[in-house]
């Protein structure tokens, strides 16, 4: 470890921003150490803060940023130069996709030598790099500038729409020093940092008259609407409106998914038979088949059309995205629906409930399709498919409400969300806009670091491969996660073969009845192999008593998963007719 040569009258780049940081109540650092960057983390955890070390800094990317979901404070994720720095990048991007506040700092090298391509170690126009990719992207090259440049990174982060923000620390400046109280002088506690915005009234009224004419309304709740901390309103809101609701992957569990007006299990049929369409902190992204589509994941394709939309977003940029918005209302999630209620409440008794009809026939729909899963989800095959495995997931989560439920994978998404049901806010974290594969074992290690909690990570075992190696630093961390590894051998399915007969296996394929229970072995966890729903129970059961680390090896039947889960449909040669 380097020596501390500051005087008592000194302090130098790296207390500072150190200091920057703990000033605005950040107290957790997901990293991965290196020049320029080691000293650090060390005084960063010298200084009382928790450094979360990782092995690949995607990983402690992603950590950071759904830490910055769940906490609405930018999640610090920090990394060496190039190479630590674009393995951060792609978290950094998922981060500003999903709308997550994080900050990716990166040490970088020095400006001369890079801005005049004379080859430094590890040199890299990384603000060039990030800016494009990311929500805002600052540098600092001067030690009085610390305080602004971390406080610019911090609002940029979490106002508005939240992001990913880039903070470029070239090598230079940790080492610079000044007189220390000029130095804690010039850093900023940031005041109101996601300053509330207030809806204008008349958005308000406009959205209230259109919902109070509707027929067949229908409210979709998306992850913006569990990352603004308004449940109570947002609840009050579904609730005295008596509107069926259905929620975006995220949002499950902002109210329990076994809500009398959950409309999830009829969701093909409300989408596109709705008159009025509420959304709140939702996108009409290809999730919800850019509001005019198909059906999301529906077999028979039925065109939306014909729809009129409220959409709450704190992005006024939102609305006319993909349809016509007939009643924006732009501000925060908490606020506008504060306003929303505010209206209902004084229609007093008066605000019209849905009609009849409209309910009864969700109802119907609702209750037929419960019933064949609750078939489906009764059968006992042998190897385990997905249903029978999930059903024991299912059960888990129902006992146990405030495990922190990550997952990630095709059909090992696609099932878990629609067969677990979540039952309290912000406890299900998944792949989300992207879909992209990598986010679990991040996810993991930061929803046990901020809930103190169990966490159980459902994954594909393709899924799991992109951050598995984190399972030592979920070891070393002694936190209490369960990853089940739904293991079929490959890619989708494990079925596939290579129709040349040549030697190598098809590129969905892996090594057939491989054991990631061992991986875990390895470091000093609990591995469990599990071939029978029984098995799978008692030792998920048991990581979420013991709070051991554990990985469980649940062997699924390799033929039970479909191309690309619940999406076959965007794959082009299924495009192709
Ligand atoms: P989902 O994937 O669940 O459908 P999206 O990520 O597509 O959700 O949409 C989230 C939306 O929520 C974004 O448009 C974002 O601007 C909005 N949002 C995020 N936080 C807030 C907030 N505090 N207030 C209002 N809108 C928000
Ligand atoms: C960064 C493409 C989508 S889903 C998936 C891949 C590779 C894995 C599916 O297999 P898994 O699950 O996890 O075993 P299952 O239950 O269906 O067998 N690279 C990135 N992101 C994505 N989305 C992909 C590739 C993909």
């Amino acid at each position: 470890m380097t020596t501390d040569t500051q005087t008592t009258a000194e302090i130098d780049g790296f207390h500072l921003v150190i200091e920057a940081l703990k000033l605005n109540g950040i107290d957790t650092i997901y990293g991965l150490p290196g020049i320029p960057i080691t000293d650090l983390t060390r005084m960063a955890q010298a200084e009382g803060m928790r450094m979360i070390s990782f092995r690949h800094e995607q990983n402690a990317g992603n950590a950071a940023a759904i830490a910055g979901f769940l906490t609405q404070k930018p999640g610090i994720c920090l990394t060496v130069s190039a190479p630590g720095f674009l393995n951060g990048l792609n978290a950094l991007t998922n981060a500003t996709t999903n709308c997550f506040p994080m900050i990716l700092i990166s040490g970088s090298s020095e400006r001369e030598i890079v801005d005049l391509q004379q080859g430094d170690y590890e040199e890299m126009d990384q603000l060039a790099i990030a800016k494009p990719l990311c929500k805002a992207a600052y540098r600092v090259l001067h030690a009085e500038d610390i305080g602004v440049g971390v406080a610019r990174a911090i609002r940029a982060a979490v106002s508005g729409r939240p992001g990913g923000v880039y903070l470029d620390l070239p090598a230079k400046l940790f080492a610079q020093s000044m007189d220390a109280e000029a130095g804690r002088k010039s850093l900023i506690k940031v005041i109101d940092p996601a300053p509330r915005q207030i809806p204008a009234p008349d958005a308000v009224q406009r959205a209230l008259e259109l919902l109070k004419n509707a027929k067949r309304p229908l409210i979709i709740l998306g992850k913006g609407a569990a990352y603004a901390q308004a449940d109570a309103d947002i609840r009050a809101l579904v609730e005295k409106t008596g509107i069926p609701y259905l929620p975006m992957s995220m949002a499950k569990g902002l109210l329990p998914d076994t809500h009398p007006q959950s409309a999830a299990a009829a969701r093909s049929y409300v989408l596109p038979e709705a008159d009025v369409v509420m959304v709140i902190g939702a996108r009409l992204n290809w999730l919800l088949s850019h509001g005019k589509g198909r059906t999301w994941g529906g077999k028979s394709p039925k065109a939306w059309g014909g729809q009129k939309f409220v959409q709450i977003d704190i992005s006024p940029q939102e609305a006319d995205s993909n349809v016509r918005i007939d009643a924006p209302v732009v501000g925060d999630i908490g606020s506008c629906v504060a306003a929303m209620l505010h209206g209902i409440n004084a229609a007093g008794g008066n605000w019209p409930k849905p009609s009849g009809d409209w309910l009864g026939a969700i109802d119907q729909r609702k209750s037929t399709n419960i019933a064949k899963m609750g078939e489906t989800l009764a059968k006992n095959p042998s190897p385990m498919n997905y249903h029978s495995a999930l059903n024991v997931m299912r059960d888990v989560i129902k006992g146990n409400p405030d495990v922190m439920l990550v997952n990630e994978g095709a059909n090992a998404l696609d099932f878990t969300r629609s067969i677990v049901d979540m039952y309290k806010p912000r406890k299900r974290i998944d792949v989300g806009t992207w879909g992209v594969m990598g986010i679990g074992m991040g996810f993991a290690v930061a929803a046990a670091v901020v809930s103190g909690g169990p966490v159980i990570a459902v994954e594909g075992d393709s899924a799991f491969g992109f951050s598995g190696m984190e399972v030592e630093t979920i070891c070393r961390y002694n936190l209490p996660v369960c990853v089940v590894v739904f293991n079929n051998n490959g890619v989708y399915k494990g079925t596939d073969v290579n129709p040349t007969g040549g030697p190598d296996v098809a590129p969905t394929v892996f090594v057939k009845g491989a054991r990631y229970d061992k991986m875990m072995e390895a470091f000093g966890g609990v591995g469990v192999h599990a071939t029978t729903p029984a098995e799978l129970r008692a030792a998920v059961e048991e990581a979420v008593r013991s709070r051991k680390p554990t990985l469980i090896n649940a062997v699924i039947d390799e033929t039970a998963g479909t191309e690309s889960g619940r999406i076959t449909s965007l794959n082009p040669s299924a495009k192709k007719k």
